[in-house]
């Protein structure tokens, strides 16, 4: 596809060396003032790394005419969310010693820190490393860290997609050993290396990969640009999934992945690559806002898609079977995990790993040596735990005041809010930090309905890019200014079904006002056993918004 001039990106990528450009000397200069170059910035995120500042300071810095409080934000790529015990307590470690003493569990099952030091940058990802975890591709224009269900269910079915995720995470990463270089005191390399998957510019854009069963979605296959659903015959490939959008602008929408191919079992990795290089072929360079796989998928479609794929495998794919139906298991709480084991799963408010919740989870995964693994709802499983050791961990817990999951209501439990403010440049509003005033306002609402023992996900982003994915599930509340918010519903509980906007610009304390009048005709009409997301999308948006109307006017 002929595209018009490439984006100021990928004019950083081509001149960078393998992801090098002007990193190593900006990371190593004297800091004096100011943030690093966009060059620097940009290619920093391939290497899992943003620069970021406090947003919370900027202006007041501003009008003192101080410099922004500058630091990073280091995501380690867990893949499949799985961590050992003696990786969680290193990285424990080093939320205490070089981050804001906290670690935050994303929806992507990774890790996150917030609020290193330029200094502190390069011995923060060697610390990383040295746990043999990393931080290479966690961010950036290049495959992700490979999602999967949580459930360390000890059967061949979960077996299989752990291990096909680590497989995929690892054989997808760069080639390139500028991470190593910069970060980890490798010595520099000759020349680049090549890069037979990526080319010397990577992918137009990120590119996110799932596997699951349909039994267990917990990881929202369809808002990835590839996924992969296991299916009798060998696995389903659903390609153009995405979230991202920005508020008024229709060429910019989320969307759902499409069932493309039914592939075999043993063909993940090479249909990974191809997907991969359909993406990097066919993604448009120009414009950032357009080049994730999902337009490509929009403006060309599925057939164009599976003819492409078929080319460039050399073996005509077989088209997708319809979509079977995928459900969302509960994770939290106690389960056995077949091998005689069992693991604990906690709910964590936001993925915030801070204070007593932190000192305790350090002391139960030294103590009883639990494994544990981050989930796509920024939760966190504690894996392999014996029989005989269950109630002295929960009693540990308890000890420090950690909430275990019985103590939350369903909604609660389902809860994701996104980082927002103030760490993240892009929020327009809150994320993380009203996820209890709007948790309050919907639990008052549900209360009175006597509906708060109901299965509810509720989604808080503070913008539109959608990293909670507020445009899957019940509930989506986007942020869409400084204390305003745009509020979704009608998507559905299994995610596969996109979400429609209910009412624009709502305030933060009316957002439960705004969903009372649809959720009391949900208790007064409702199917049996038909989910809130499922009643409004069979109300329809016109019908829905004409009782948020009249709820937003009185
Ligand atoms: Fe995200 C950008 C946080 C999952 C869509 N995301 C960002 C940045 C890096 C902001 C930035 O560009 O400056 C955020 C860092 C905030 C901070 O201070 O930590 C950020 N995204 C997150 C996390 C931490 C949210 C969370 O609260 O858990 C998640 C990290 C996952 C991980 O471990 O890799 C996270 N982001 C997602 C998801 C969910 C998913 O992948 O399942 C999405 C929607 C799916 C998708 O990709 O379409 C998502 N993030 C975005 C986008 C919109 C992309 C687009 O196509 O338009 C951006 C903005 C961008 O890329 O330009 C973004
Ligand atoms: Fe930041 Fe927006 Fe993502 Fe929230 S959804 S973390 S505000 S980019």
């Amino acid at each position: 596809m002929a595209h018009a001039k490439p984006s100021g990106a990928e004019i950083i990528k081509a001149a960078s060396q393998g992801l090098r450009g002007p990193l190593g000397a900006e990371l190593g200069a004297e800091v004096v003032k100011g943030g690093l170059s966009e060059a620097a910035y940009t290619l920093l995120k391939f290497h899992g790394t943003y620069e970021q500042f406090d947003r919370d300071t900027a202006t007041a810095r501003k009008q003192a005419r101080e410099d922004k409080e500058w630091s990073f934000m280091v995501r380690v790529r867990a893949s499949a969310g799985r961590l050992t015990a003696a990786q969680w307590l290193a990285l424990d470690d080093l939320a205490e010693d070089f981050a804001d003493g906290t670690l935050r569990i994303t929806s992507r099952q990774g890790v996150q820190f917030h609020g290193i030091l330029r200094e502190n940058l390069r011995a923060s990802v060697a610390a990383i490393n040295a746990t043999l975890l990393t931080t290479l591709a966690a961010c950036g224009d290049v495959v992700r860290n490979v999602i999967t269900s949580p459930a360390p269910r000890r059967d061949a079915l979960h077996a299989r997609l752990e291990a096909e995720a680590r497989r995929l995470s690892d054989a997808l990463l760069p080639k390139s050993r500028a991470h190593h270089e910069i970060f980890l005191g490798e010595e520099a390399a000759s020349a680049p290396e090549e890069e037979p998957l990526y080319g010397p510019t990577y992918l137009p854009r990120k590119f996110k990969i799932a596997l699951i069963h349909p039994d267990d979605n917990s990881a929202d296959v369809l808002a990835n640009d590839l996924g992969f659903i296991m299916h009798p015959h060998g696995w389903i490939v659903t390609v153009g999934g995405g979230m991202g959008m920005t508020h008024n602008k229709p060429a910019t929408f989320p969307r759902l992945a499409d069932p493309v191919a039914l592939i075999g079992p043993d063909e993940v990795l090479e249909v990974a690559e191809a997907v991969v290089r359909l993406s990097r072929d066919h993604g448009d360079r120009s414009d950032r806002k357009h080049a994730r796989l999902k337009y490509v998928l929009a403006e060309r479609g599925v057939e164009w898609a599976r003819t492409r794929l078929s080319e460039d495998l050399g073996r005509e794919l077989r088209p997708a079977p319809p979509l079977p139906r995928l459900s969302i298991p509960d994770h939290l709480g106690w389960h056995p995990q077949g091998d005689g084991r069992w693991w604990l799963g906690l709910h964590i408010p936001s993925g915030r790993v801070a204070g007593r919740l932190r000192v305790a989870l350090r002391e139960v995964i030294e103590r009883f040596g639990v494994n544990p693994i981050a989930t796509p709802g920024q939760d966190l499983l504690l894996a392999d735990v014996a029989k005989e050791d269950r109630a002295a961990l929960e009693a540990a817990l308890r000890a420090n005041q950690v909430a275990l999951p019985e103590a939350f209501t369903p909604i609660a439990r389902q809860m994701m809010a996104c980082v927002a403010l103030p760490t993240c440049g892009q929020a327009l509003a809150e994320g993380e930090r009203v996820r209890q005033p709007i948790l309050a306002q919907l639990e008052a609402e549900l209360g009175r309905l006597g509906l708060l023992e109901e299965r509810i996900s509720l989604r808080v982003t503070g913008c539109p890019n959608g990293c909670a994915r507020p445009y899957q599930g019940d509930i989506g509340v986007v942020g869409r200014a400084p204390g305003l918010y745009t509020v979704f519903v009608g998507g559905d509980f299994a995610g596969t079904r996109l979400s429609f906007p209910l009412a624009d610009k709502v305030p933060l304390e009316a957002i439960g006002a705004t969903l009372a009048p649809l959720l009391a005709a949900w208790t007064a009409r409702r199917a049996a056993g038909e989910g809130f997301g499922d009643f409004a999308a069979r109300l329809g948006p016109e019908d829905c918004r004409a009782l948020a109307g009249g709820a937003l006017a009185a």
